[in-house]
């Protein structure tokens, strides 16, 4: 095993070649968990089985809590996890040349989060039971882990009574990817509301440093990695990276975080910004296809995506979330804005949206009523698909990531502000 882990690390190594960015030979998709099968979700218990019985998970919590501090209220955030999650799926592929990591859009579930099929037996399985709060469900039922001591895996829903609190909704996430130009501000943005809801919302072994014991981590990660790769497909954001670095403001030229136990050969965060070079070598089935030569550094260009399906709205636009709707999103807060002026911050590309170009009819006042005229297919549906108020970060969650709980708060006010809006208006969510 130690041989093929040398193996392993010298390939990585070698990805970052001096001749510059080398382009993926074959492309793998992370599909939606969504869209797994029951006998899909067999084959990723028995992969993980396998990675279990070689004490991997074990190896890779040890990393994430080593490195913990480094990649967490850091830019590193988002390079590092990228990195980290591939280097799992690939220990993956090893035992089936197929795997890819599922990722877990959780704005689809965020009002009863425990209700989710990804919670059911067949799947992650649902909430620890008895005292220790041990998982006794799914396909890591009754696992057993070694880091940070011999315990059984656990999980602690943060709602009580097997209720897990509202997550956050697809709404405030395409909010942030058009809103925020910089990059520091997505990532702390992302951290304090769906990156740090969902860890405490499952709780036991996911809420803790060394969550990568719940293989929800990396699904959740992948997820997290969907909505950068997102955010970075908007014109002039594919390379930038900024905020709190490793030694000083962050630099592209900065290491990606890493242990001995699990090791990426110094490996430059440059290296690992654009899917499809560089052993990046997946896309998402819901995101972005990755462009088909390298983009230039300082090229406003996002890329000539390849694969791409004809698409009705342009990519910078695009909703977070994988439910095919973001054209009926888009479409009812372009209506909302002029309800609602305060709407216009958190939604600065859809208020510049050119409305005839999308073939959304403008919203004339007192032409809409049960059909709008012009040929538009918005009707306002009967019962009011209400947005709920995400759940408050847990203080301990605050604490152990070392986070400014003002700031915490003020995103979280802003997201309620949001809301607030949102709700005031005759916006209806589609997700
Ligand atoms: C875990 O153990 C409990 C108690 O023995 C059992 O009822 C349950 O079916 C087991 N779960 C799995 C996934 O094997
Ligand atoms: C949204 O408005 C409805 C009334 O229109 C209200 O019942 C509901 O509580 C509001 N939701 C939030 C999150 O404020
Ligand atoms: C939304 O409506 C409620 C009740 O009408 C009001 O109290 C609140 O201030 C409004 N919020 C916003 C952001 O307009
Ligand atoms: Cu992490």
């Amino acid at each position: 095993m130690a041989f093929k882990l040398l193996v392993i690390a010298l390939a990585s190594a070698a990805l970052v070649s001096a001749q510059g960015p080398v382009q993926c030979e074959d492309m793998r998709v992370r599909r939606s968990a969504h869209s797994l099968t029951d006998s899909d979700w067999q084959n990723v218990q028995r992969v993980l089985s396998q990675l279990h019985r070689d004490g991997q998970f074990g190896r890779f919590a040890r990393t994430h809590d080593a490195v913990f501090d480094n990649v967490h209220g850091h830019s590193a955030f988002f390079p590092f996890h990228r990195r980290f999650v591939l280097e799992f799926e690939n220990l993956c592929r090893q035992i089936d040349p197929t795997f890819t990591v599922p990722y877990w859009d959780t704005t689809r579930d965020y009002r009863t989060p425990e209700s989710s099929p990804i919670l059911s037996d067949w799947a992650l399985g649902g909430n620890g039971e008895g005292p220790d709060q041990c998982l006794q469900s799914g396909i890591q039922g009754n696992w057993t882990l070694g880091f940070p001591n011999w315990h059984c895996l656990k999980r602690r829903f943060s709602g009580g009574d097997g209720t897990i609190l509202p997550w956050v909704p697809a709404e405030l996430m395409s909010s942030f990817i058009q809103k925020d130009d910089r990059l520091s501000d997505f990532r702390e943005h992302i951290e304090f509301s769906i990156h740090g809801a969902t860890h405490i919302g499952l709780g036991g072994d996911a809420g803790t440093r060394h969550a990568p014991n719940d293989f929800f981590f990396y699904m959740h990660h992948a997820n997290i990695d969907r909505l950068w790769w997102q955010w970075q497909n908007n014109p002039g954001r594919l390379f930038q990276y900024n905020g709190p670095g490793s030694n000083g403001e962050a630099q592209l030229s900065d290491v990606i975080p890493e242990d001995r136990a699990v090791s990426f050969g110094n490996q430059a965060v440059g290296s690992v910004m654009i899917l499809g070079f560089n052993g990046m070598c997946y896309y998402y089935d819901s995101a972005p296809v990755p462009p088909g030569r390298y983009p230039g550094e300082s090229s406003d260009e996002s890329g000539r995506m390849k694969l791409t399906p004809k698409r009705h709205i342009p990519v910078s636009l695009s909703g977070s979330s994988n439910v095919a709707n973001h054209g009926l999103e888009i479409e009812r807060i372009h209506m909302a804005l002029d309800e609602q002026a305060g709407l216009k911050e958190f939604f600065p590309k859809v208020a510049q949206l050119e409305p005839s170009r999308m073939g959304i009819v403008p919203h004339r006042p007192g032409a809409r009523s049960n059909k709008c005229g012009g040929g538009s297919e918005y009707r306002k549906p009967s019962t009011k698909h209400a947005l709920v108020y995400p759940a408050r970060m847990a203080q301990n969650w605050v604490k152990m990531h070392g986070f400014v709980p003002e700031r915490v708060e003020k995103v979280y006010r802003d997201a309620c502000r949001l809301i607030d809006l949102l709700n005031n208006s005759t916006y209806v969510s589609p997700y």
